[in-house]
């Protein structure tokens, strides 16, 4: 947990958000400015500045990151979707605890994060 930290504060549940699935290890939410007609965070509960540093530190949790968007993307949508990691802040990263943009439902590729 990391005090100055705005998602470690939604996972704590010190700040509300829109949940669609949870598990011991992550936590996924809707975005407050959806680029998408679906557009869901996916991140992890322990603090990682971007999730190059959680493929580093545990890639069984990147890798496991990546199956949440799935199966969000299936109760969601048809199962396609767009993955988006910003990683560091020329790359337009704003909230610096890992996250993938889960984009999907129609013409989501069109649509940026
Ligand atoms: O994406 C950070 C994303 O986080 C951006 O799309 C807005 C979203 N955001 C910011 N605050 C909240 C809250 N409180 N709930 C849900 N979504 C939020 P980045 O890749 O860092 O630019």
């Amino acid at each position: 947990m990391n005090d100055d930290c705005l998602f470690c504060k939604i996972i704590a549940g010190d700040v509300p958000c829109d949940k669609v699935y949870e598990d011991e290890t992550t936590l996924a939410f809707r975005d407050v400015h959806p680029m998408a007609k679906v557009h869901v965070l996916v991140v992890p509960k322990e603090h990682y500045a971007n999730v190059a540093q959680v493929a580093q530190s545990d890639p069984v949790l990147a890798a496991h990151m990546l199956q949440v968007a799935q199966r969000i993307a299936d109760a969601e949508y048809n199962g396609s979707f767009r993955l988006v990691c910003n990683t560091g802040e020329d790359a337009g990263q704003s909230v610096f605890h890992a996250h993938m943009h889960v984009l999907t439902g129609q013409r989501c590729s069109q649509e940026v994060a």
